[in-house]
């Protein structure tokens, strides 16, 4: 008898900057530990990142660092889907369709759109605006079960989750799988070490909030060291008013798997400079590997471009399977093949 088949998994980061102890803690590292039990597809989201303003060779750059760090931090390629989204042109092509039956309503209500908007001022490109719609083609596209994401793209599951519904309302309940959001318990939501207010984003303009997976063990030692803490100095659990210090706690968890409240009963007694010496330690041994295996990969990019070649092909195969069933079921004329 044939074991059922798995589940399918997905999710991608934007290689619109370097990624951030944020994006690792949030997404790869959950990545790396449910893959065993799905089927799963990772990829990097070029044509989100040209929502903003890039510039072409640090796009190609992070493009590929994005997929070494994604190895690195123990994605394995050979049981994964790994590819670049400009590889698989119906991504594109599937999120024109998508288009016809979003309404602006619902894209303008989403908080990304708004807080990016309002750094871009006049110049807001339609991509900005229509990106959630480009993000619900890359789910729908695989039939996707599961998306593991960080509590900010929480709003663009519930928008691709509308879509899907409302798709199969109109073309037949089997047209999408409606997907589900795996966010993690803990590191959902990292702030920047500046403004613990704010979430560590890779595209922050101030470098001392996040902690890139590329820095140094010393760039590491010194961030955490002038992170922002709060007024006070016993080192208790309080979201509300010492946000720094449940940064610096919610990191150590993120990262050792211990509860916070085990994490603050270790610290009695101590000041700040103990917290942020060890949470430095713990995010130098966790990143130091990470960073070694991408730097190694990243000095010969055969390896990854023979990889990324692979993983497109497998991905425009399945990919292509959904936008036919979608193409017919709309009235639109199949090519004959
Ligand atoms: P940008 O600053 O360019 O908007 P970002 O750093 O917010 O980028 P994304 O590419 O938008 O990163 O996110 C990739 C993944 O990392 C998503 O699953 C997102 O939820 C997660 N993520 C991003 N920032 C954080 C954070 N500070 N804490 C936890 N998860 C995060
Ligand atoms: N918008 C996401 C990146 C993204 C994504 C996806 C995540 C684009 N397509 C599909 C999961 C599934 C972000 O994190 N900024």
């Amino acid at each position: 008898m044939n074991a059922s088949p798995k589940e399918v998994m997905l999710s991608a980061v934007t290689p619109s900057g370097l990624l951030t102890l944020g994006n690792y803690l949030g997404a790869l590292k959950n990545w790396a530990h449910l893959q065993n039990d799905y089927d799963c597809l990772f990829f990097a989201v070029d044509l989100h990142a040209i929502t903003t303003k890039q510039d072409p060779k640090e796009l190609r750059d992070r493009t590929y660092r994005a997929l070494a760090n994604y190895i690195a931090a123990g994605v394995d390629p050979d049981h994964c889907t790994l590819f670049i989204q400009s590889h698989v042109p119906e991504h594109a092509e599937l999120a024109w369709i998508l288009n016809c039956h979003t309404y602006m309503g619902e894209l303008s209500r989403m908080t990304q759109y708004k807080d990016k908007s309002t750094k871009e001022g006049q110049s807001i490109p339609v991509g900005l605006f229509d990106y959630p719609v480009l993000m619900a083609s890359d789910i729908l596209l695989y039939q996707t079960n599961l998306v593991p994401v960080g509590e900010d793209q929480k709003q663009h599951l519930e928008l691709t989750r509308d879509l899907a519904i409302r798709m199969n309302h109109h073309f037949d309940e089997d047209l999408f799988q409606v997907p589900e959001v795996f966010i993690p318990p803990v590191g959902a939501r990292i702030m920047s070490l500046q403004d613990p207010l704010a979430k560590m984003s890779k595209s922050d303009s101030d470098p001392h909030g996040s902690v890139y997976l590329s820095d140094s063990d010393d760039q590491i030692r010194k961030k955490i060291k002038r992170a922002v803490t709060d007024s006070g100095s016993e080192i208790i659990d309080d979201e509300q008013n010492k946000p720094g210090v449940h940064n610096l706690l919610t990191i150590q968890a993120a990262i050792t798997g211990k509860k916070i409240s085990e994490i603050v009963t270790s610290y009695a007694g101590k000041q700040y400079g103990h917290l942020k010496v060890e949470t430095a330690e713990l995010v130098v041994q966790a990143l130091k590997p990470i960073r070694e295996k991408s730097e190694e990969m990243l000095k010969d990019k055969t390896t990854l471009d023979t990889l990324l070649k692979k993983g497109a092909e497998s991905a425009s195969k399945r990919a292509a399977k959904t936008l036919k069933k979608v193409q017919d079921r709309m009235g639109l004329v199949l090519k004959k093949s």
